[in-house]
């Protein structure tokens, strides 16, 4: 018998308390005054009444709508009572407290997600999503999220093994009992199956990168050479004074970073300090560390000075990130219009990045920066709206399956024996079946036995 808080922890408009387990009913009765005993209300009907703690029954904690939801049609597959409080943090922690002293114990994080699955009401793909769901950074993670709990990813991967359960059948029905059987399963619907099989599995693993995106999002990296405008564009972007701005180049030297919402990604934006080969170590410090966060970031932002002609040092900065997703912005644009660096921009970003002219200052071309930038990380992510891995596990499994996949085919080309093809294509179902944790259709000899081969 486990309780806990079922909603957002602190101040909302409605705290739900939930229990579940099978003296469910019999401990909610314990802390429940309302007309009506629980016992006998149907189940999924609202209740009206209060909760009181076991040892003061005549002094209510908050007025509550209890609701009975009977083994197995609830969310955990036990019997659930839940109670709707009103919201106020101090009301909830009385309610759970209430009813672990009439029997209950507080449900470990995660608790009634894992019994669901236990009781076989979500596949662990959806277990996991709802764990995704309940920390999912932003707008497409938690569509993500949902769309893997509503068994997006699960439907796909089941579709999948069953495409392979077709053709293993038949093929191990041949070895079995081949002297029975007419002919061997054609090779031709096998490696089809293969074939089609395989794509679809790299349709799933080509939304891995998405996967990670939507899960720890973009890192945004400005880079430019010292005094150009970075720490000023940063502020402005965020639309707050992060970091210190100074018209002393060498400024920054830590990274300094603020957590955006872009085109529905969490995206993490650094400002870094101005890269250029200087004697002082501190700043030859900073310098490194730039570098090394331009490096890494998904997107890199090209920050240059307008009314200025480039640089040395600016050569450099371009040079770093060359093989990165950019866009070059030229800066200070309130100041003049340089028309060399017009030109070095545009060489710079080529025809993978694009050139945009914002002052920091005066908050010109920022909301068309926004947008670009949102634009970009879109494209990284690849834009294709279906349900996508977040997790390492089903990455790896599928990784066996297509591995598996591709021996088959191999075995196939050379004209090997029909039982390894078989021992193939079972190791690449039992891979896909651990991508949702569904076993049950990883076995095969049940199956084959059924089923005539044509
Ligand atoms: N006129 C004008 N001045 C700007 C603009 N953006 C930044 N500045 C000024 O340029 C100077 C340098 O700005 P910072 O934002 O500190 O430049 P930075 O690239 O972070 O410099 P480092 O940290 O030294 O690498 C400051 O005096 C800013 O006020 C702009 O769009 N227009
Ligand atoms: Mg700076």
């Amino acid at each position: 018998m486990i309780a806990a808080l079922a909603t957002p922890a602190g101040t909302g408009a409605l705290a739900v308390v939930r229990l579940s387990g099978d003296d469910a009913v019999t401990v909610a009765e314990r802390v429940f005054r309302g007309r009506g005993a629980l016992s006998t209300a149907p189940s999924h009907q609202l209740r009206r009444g209060v909760v009181v703690h076991p040892d003061r029954p005549d002094d209510p904690i908050d007025e509550v709508l209890a609701v009975v939801m009977r083994a197995p049609r609830s969310y955990t597959g036990e019997t659930v009572v839940e109670f709707s409080g009103h919201g106020s943090p101090e009301a909830a922690r009385s309610i759970v407290e209430a009813l672990i002293d009439a029997g209950a114990r507080p449900a470990t994080p995660g608790e009634f997600t894992r019994r669901a699955f236990l009781n076989g009401k979500i596949d662990l793909a959806q277990a996991e999503a709802v764990a995704g769901l309940v920390e999912a950074r932003g707008r497409r993670a938690r569509r993500n999220a949902l769309s893997q709990l509503q068994g997006g990813l699960s439907g796909r991967v089941g579709a999948l093994r069953r495409r392979l359960l077709d053709e293993l059948a038949p093929l191990e029905a041949f070895i079995d009992f081949g002297d029975d059987v007419p002919e061997a399963p054609g090779l031709d619907r096998i490696i089809m199956a293969i074939d089609e099989v395989r794509a679809g599995i790299d349709r799933l693993l080509g939304g891995r990168e998405r996967g990670r995106l939507m899960t720890h999002g973009a890192t945004v990296a400005l880079a430019g050479r010292p005094n150009v405008g970075k720490s000023s564009l940063l502020n402005a972007i965020a639309g707050q004074e992060r970091a210190l701005v100074h018209d002393a180049p060498g400024t920054t030297r830590d990274l300094v970073d603020v957590e955006l919402s872009l085109g529905g990604y969490a995206v993490r934006l650094v400002d870094t300090a101005g890269i250029r080969v200087t004697p002082d170590p501190v700043e030859s410090a900073g310098v490194d560390r730039a570098r090394r966060a331009v490096h890494e970031a998904d997107v890199a932002l090209l920050v240059l000075e307008a009314p200025e002609p480039p640089g040395d040092d600016d050569r450099l900065v371009a040079e770093l990130i060359d093989d990165r997703p950019m866009l070059v912005i030229r800066n200070k644009i309130d100041l003049g219009d340089d028309a060399a660096c017009r030109d070095f921009a545009r060489r710079v970003a080529g025809n993978k990045g694009e050139v945009l002219p914002v002052s920091a200052r005066r908050g010109d071309g920022l909301d068309h920066l926004v947008a670009s930038l949102a634009g970009r990380i879109k494209a990284a992510a690849g834009d294709d709206e279906g349900p996508t891995m977040t997790s390492l596990r089903h990455y790896e499994a599928l990784f066996r399956a297509r591995g598996a996949l591709d021996r088959t085919a191999e075995a196939i080309a050379e004209g090997a024996f029909a039982d390894m093809q078989a021992a193939e294509l079972r190791e690449s179902l039992s891979a896909l079946a651990g991508s949702d944790g569904d076993s049950s259709m990883s076995g095969s000899t049940p199956i084959v036995s059924g089923s005539t081969p044509k």
